[in-house]
């Protein structure tokens, strides 16, 4: 009889390699937010995974990067750094047709003793599958992987070998969620992060990482949910641009996200949202605390 086994996958990699995108695709449930803006992940959101035989606790994490570097991106930083020390084994997410300096960077935190299963993501954008032999030769140069698996996220191919391959590098274990968990993370949390893609997917290029989501308010009235949301920015005009002409793009954005959620949760949602200034929040250790970012 086969074993089972049990245990923690960390998701990690440089930003915008696709990392959220596998994780939904590889738990079959919209759980962590994506958006083509690097640096849109800021918590560790647990999939799980029951397949027969095992039971795999994913757990995405922020894209290490330098770009930004108020006490906000350091935080982010170092989740992602405490997440692959913990789990069982790395899978090391990387952009089918491109390694470089950062990608690096986030291998050199990945403790040595610590399995690694690379993920070349993103193949669905390489034309023939012969021009992945020189990259695949290049990053088996860079560390003894436990296996080098090309994947599309996308495209959700060869998800069941990399599944296959990552179940192999596990400990024999029972399973520590009961099969019915999904996540680790309550609904609350998920209506906070829905409303914070939507300011990635639909503010301009450097806003987004100037705000933050929070939730005032949450209560199920019968089937309704009725949840308090709100957006804080850093200066004045940040929240003029939020809120948009007459409301408009705040209006947008709150009415992509109630969808959202009301697919996730299964029931209808009321939400009401409002943009409060407040200043130097992602500069702030005290302000960042209180959010959550500890
Ligand atoms: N073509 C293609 N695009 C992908 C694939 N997987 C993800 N993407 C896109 O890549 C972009 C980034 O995806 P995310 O899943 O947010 O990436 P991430 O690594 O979680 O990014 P951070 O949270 O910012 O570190 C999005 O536009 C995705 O739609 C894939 O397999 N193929
Ligand atoms: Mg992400």
């Amino acid at each position: 009889m086969t074993k089972f086994r049990c245990g923690t996958v960390a998701i990690a990699g440089r930003p915008n390699t696709g990392k959220s995108t596998l994780l939904n695709r590889l738990v079959g449930e919209k759980l962590s937010i994506v958006s083509p803006k690097a640096q849109t992940t800021r918590h560790l959101v647990t999939g799980i995974l029951n397949t027969g035989d095992c039971q795999f606790v994913f757990i995405d994490s922020p894209g290490l990067q330098s770009r930004h570097r108020d006490v906000l991106h350091r935080t982010l930083n170092r989740r992602a750094a405490d997440v692959v020390r913990d789990a069982d084994v790395v899978a090391f997410v990387v952009d089918a047709a491109r390694y470089g300096a950062e990608d690096r960077a986030v291998l050199a935190r990945i403790p040595f003793e610590r399995k690694v299963v690379a993920v070349m993501n993103k193949i669905d954008r390489v034309k023939r599958a012969a021009e992945l032999i020189p990259y695949i030769e290049r990053l088996s140069k860079e560390r003894e992987f436990a296996a080098i698996v090309p994947v599309s996220a996308r495209s959700e191919k060869n998800l069941p070998e990399l599944l296959s391959v990552l179940r192999g590098a596990l400990p024999e274990a029972p399973p520590m969620y009961p099969p019915e968990q999904l996540t680790d993370r309550d609904e609350r949390f998920f209506a906070a992060e829905l409303l914070r893609e939507k300011l990635f997917r639909m503010l301009g290029e450097e806003l987004p990482y100037r705000c933050e989501v929070v939730i005032d308010s949450f209560r199920e009235e019968g089937r309704l949910r009725r949840i308090e949301a709100t957006i804080l920015v850093e200066r004045e005009s940040q929240k003029g641009i939020v809120v948009g002409s007459k409301g408009a793009q705040l209006k947008r954005m709150g009415e992509a996200a109630r969808k959202d959620m009301e697919r996730l949760f299964g029931g209808k949602v009321y939400l009401g949202v409002w943009v409060k200034v407040r200043r130097g929040w992602t500069d702030d250790e005290r302000v960042l605390r209180g959010l959550g970012y500890g």
